[in-house]
């Protein structure tokens, strides 16, 4: 039946409704609109900076639209609804992909060339929203888009930082200084809607005090607010706009009035100070949890040492997005023992592993139910992604700051390890004895593997030690319907490493793979326009249709033996590294060979990924130039290399590897011998924007972690579908790229994983000289030690951790390396065949959307639906 209309004048309402902007004459009136009123100017003094505003304005007016409307709808229909709980959202630019996803950048193209302006200039004004460091916050943005553009109710939830990550500057040394990104400060953010009508108290400190009916009553400590602003995110195509809810805090109350009335000034401002502290920054580490820094010579980040502060922004998060969830659901008035089929709750690493206990609580203590219901709901609400097996990144707590901080939280982390029957150890009671109950029943663990002291001690949620600490991975993975990796090798090696013993102990039904997957529209229609519509043109279908059925690249295949179209292949190619060698004019004054091979490696420099074995590679290739007659010389294909990455602030060898790079590049880029075949580029700054210019251009990109430790990758998908062939380890989704594209169109190299445990016991045990292992490798060690690109004791830490225990073996893959680099060239003297790989790449990609994995999870894991917003 129809709905009877809420109040007012049904038509009066109608009337005045304004509808999402179609054609070119309503773009222009809306912008003109804004301009005149939202910005309070005119044509006379508009600048490029007001346009985009205005022009954004009248965007944020569509996507409001749309947003309203898809919220509404799925408040109505009342489906199961997943929740992407991430620290990190890496979303770069909005304006453009809101003008892709709606189908209105012609109007909005042309409408704003009738207004004097140029887009290319707008799209330049905004500020990326850089709120995440790297591959596993840049996913969650992919999956974002793909959810909305499949319909799925999928909402967001993280935090609104008020710095994201630094911005990266470098020193004339090559130094990396960091300084804060303020990315909020231009004035306001079209992008997000602030909802300060949605909020909730979340609590810090305090005590719980158990009470007999198995209920505790947790009081006192800190209270702060945890404000709404919701980031639209519209999908392609489509009228559904999904909601990435990001939290703010505040203090409770502005001023504690008692402080401030006894006086106690400063004390007052303080306590609002450490509420807003929350939100206010990004950590930048990438792999590991510490902020131990080693230099503190560069901005400080002083007030971030500690854990202190990281473990609250995560309890303050989840606590806020799960008090939101459960208000939600209690909305649809249903029993919580339905919970589960109207919420999944996808945890995007550890994270957000709180959400276990904190759920557990709110169902405890607030909704009173039982212990062994609640946990049922807990498991089989929670779904849990790793991303990375290296050892100094799983996430550890310890215990005394747990207690402090989250002293209920900590009492009900203790009960899972005493109340689990498929997990209580030991080990467990031991711990648990110390704090409280005396418990009697053996425990699963102990039934099924008799007297494996070893096993229970590894399989302890927490592990022994001063103090001891607690294991977030094995928390999230007991409490968790479902656990997976991110790419086949990857989640091989999380089942028969880190979670081994409890694949052991649970059967292997809860642990699987998706593998990981990105946006077509960002990283192939709006990255590389041109080839966008080439792709359309031959496909003969509208980019709306393959754009959201990525596999249909396939129909590109034939035209790899089609010269004209091999032509126009190359054209774009070389006017995408046009594009970049333009943007490396203007922002860095100089000038770049774009008749050269494009060669690219951009990601957070850490050691695992081997920036250093890439560096390394450039100066052995110049070293063998040097060494050529000018006859010989004549015979080389010119290169040019590109890196671009940041160092965590505190990571002393990733910024030193840097600081070589970019002194090679300073002595190597100055050598007349040479210069004409061999440059080197350090971009500063990368991000996402820096990416969408650099990967079109690319001929070949490295992706050469040493093998199995590299989860996944993500950037060697976006180059290879923009055609460009991948150089790298057997590493990641390395490996099924290659599966999909064929192994004659990648360029892999090196030690394959179940080699790599043996090399570095060697390593340890048996160290083999440099000199002997591999010659050429010490020939390029001994030029830097020796001053050729600057004081040469400056690189000694750095080449002191090849030539000791090289746990990421670079003098064990150096000249496996080398030959495919020298196998690259060959194939790069073939032109033809070399645009004919490129096409074949390209046309393979399909299985690498990440639509197809964000698909995954919704059918073998969350158990929802498409609801398609009419
Ligand atoms: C990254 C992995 O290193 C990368 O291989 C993967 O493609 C990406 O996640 C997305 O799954 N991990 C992180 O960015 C990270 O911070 C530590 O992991 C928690």
């Amino acid at each position: 039946g129809k709905e009877k209309w809420p109040r007012g004048d049904e038509n009066v309402w109608k009337e005045g409704s304004r509808s999402v902007n179609t054609d070119v004459s309503s773009v222009t009136k809306s912008i003109v609109n804004h301009v005149q009123t939202s910005l309070a100017r005119q044509a006379y003094n508009l600048d490029n900076l007001g346009a985009y505003q205005a022009a954004a304005l009248s965007v944020r007016d569509d996507l409001i639209l749309n947003w309203n409307e898809t919220q509404m709808h799925y408040t109505r229909k009342a489906p199961k609804r997943a929740y992407y709980l991430s620290l990190e959202f890496l979303m770069g630019r909005t304006f453009d992909n809101a003008l892709l996803n709606l189908g209105l950048k012609d109007q909005y193209r042309e409408g704003v060339t009738k207004l004097g302006f140029n887009m290319e200039d707008l799209l330049e004004q905004e500020r990326d929203a850089a709120l995440g460091n790297g591959g596993l916050g840049r996913l969650a943005a992919c999956y974002l888009d793909s959810s909305a553009s499949q319909e799925l109710p999928v909402w967001g939830y993280g935090l609104r930082y008020q710095y994201g990550i630094f911005q990266q500057l470098i020193s004339p040394e090559g130094q990396q200084l960091e300084q804060p990104d303020p990315w909020l400060a231009g004035g306001e953010n079209p992008w997000e809607l602030p909802r300060l009508d949605v909020s909730y108290e979340v609590r810090f400190y305090g005590t719980a005090e158990r009470l007999p009916d198995g209920r505790a009553l947790w009081q006192g400590g800190q209270e702060v607010l945890a404000v709404a602003y919701d980031v639209m995110v519209p999908g392609c195509y489509t009228k559904n706009t999904n909601n990435l809810r990001l939290w703010e805090s505040k203090p409770k109350r502005g001023f504690d009035l008692n402080s401030f009335n006894a006086g106690d000034y400063e004390h007052a401002v303080e306590s609002s100070n450490s509420a807003a502290a929350i939100t206010s920054v990004l950590y930048p580490n990438d792999h590991t949890n510490n902020n131990e820094s080693r230099d503190r010579s560069q901005l400080s980040y002083t007030h971030l040492v500690g854990k202190e502060l990281r473990l609250k922004q995560q309890y303050f998060w989840t606590a806020a997005s799960l008090a939101d969830i459960v208000r939600r659901f209690k909305n649809i008035g249903k029993p919580f023992s339905e919970f589960p089929d109207y919420v999944a709750i996808q945890l995007n690493d550890t994270h957000p592993t709180l959400a276990i206990p904190e759920l557990m609580r709110i169902l405890i203590d607030e909704e009173e139910i039982p212990w062994g219901k609640a946990w049922d709901i807990v498991t089989n609400t929670v779904f849990y992604t790793n991303h990375t097996v290296l050892p100094e990144a799983l996430e550890k707590w310890p215990v005394p700051l747990m207690e402090h901080l989250l002293p209920r939280h900590m009492q009900i982390i203790y009960d899972i390890v005493l109340h689990d029957e498929g997990f209580s150890c030991k080990v467990h009671r031991q711990a648990v004895l110390l704090k409280s109950t005396v418990l009697t029943k053996s425990s699963a663990v102990e039934k099924k593997f008799p007297g494996d002291r070893d096993r229970l001690a590894r399989m302890s949620l927490i592990e022994e030690g001063f103090p001891k600490q607690v294991r977030m991975a094995h928390l999230a993975c007991i409490g968790s319907r479902k656990v997976n990796g991110v790419a086949e090798l990857h989640s091989d090696l999380v089942k028969t490493t880190i979670l081994k013993d409890f694949v052991e102990f649970e059967g292997q039904s809860k642990f699987s793979n998706v593998t990981n997957g990105i946006t077509p529209r960002r990283w192939l229609d709006q990255c590389n326009p041109e080839l966008s519509a080439l792709i359309s043109k031959t496909l003969k279908v509208d980019k709306s249709v393959w754009l959201k059925d990525l596999d249909r690249l396939k129909g590109l295949l034939p035209y790899a033996e089609d010269v004209e179209f091999r032509k126009e292949w190359a054209a774009i190619k070389q006017r995408n590294k046009e594009r970049l060698a333009h943007h490396v004019e203007t922002t860095l004054g100089l000038t770049v060979n774009t008749n050269a091979m494009f060669d690219v490696q951009i990601k957070r420099l850490h050691e695992y990924k081997r920036q250093t074995l890439n560096i390394l590679g450039v100066i052995h290739r110049y070293l063998t130039l040097k060494q050529m007659s000018a006859a010989e010389r004549k015979k080389v294909n010119p290169r040019v290399v590109f890196f671009a990455g940041k160092a965590a602030p505190g990571y002393y060898i990733a910024k030193l590897t840097i600081r070589l790079i970019v002194n090679a590049a300073r002595i190597i880029n100055a050598d007349p011998d040479t210069r004409d075949l061999l440059t080197v580029y350090f971009l500063p700054d990368y991000s996402v924007s820096l990416a969408e210019v650099l990967i079109p251009s690319s001929d070949i990109s490295q992706h050469i972690s040493t093998a199995g430790t590299e989860a996944s990758g993500t950037s060697n998908m976006k180059f290879c579908l923009n055609g460009g062939l991948l150089v790298g380890t057997v590493d990641g989704a390395n490996i099924e790229i290659a599966e999909a594209v064929g192994e004659n169109n990648v360029f892999f190299f090196g030690h394959l994983t179940p080699a790599v445990e043996d090399l570095r016991y060697q390593h340890m045990y048996r160290p083999v000289p440099v000199e002997e292992k591999c010659p050429a490798l010490a020939k390029v060690l001994d030029k830097i030690s020796g001053g050729m690109f600057g004081d040469g004791g400056v690189y000694e830490p750095l080449l002191n951790t090849i030539r000791q225990n090289d746990y990421y073996l670079i003098t064990e893959d150096f000249d496996s390396y080398i030959g495919a680099l020298e196998m690259v060239d060959q194939a790069y003297l073939d032109k033809e065949e070399w645009i004919k790989k490129s096409i074949r790449t390209t046309a393979n990609m399909g299985k690498f959307s990440s639509d197809r994995a964000i698909l995954e999870y919704a059918e073998s894991f969350w158990s929802i639906e498409p609801v398609k917003v009419t």
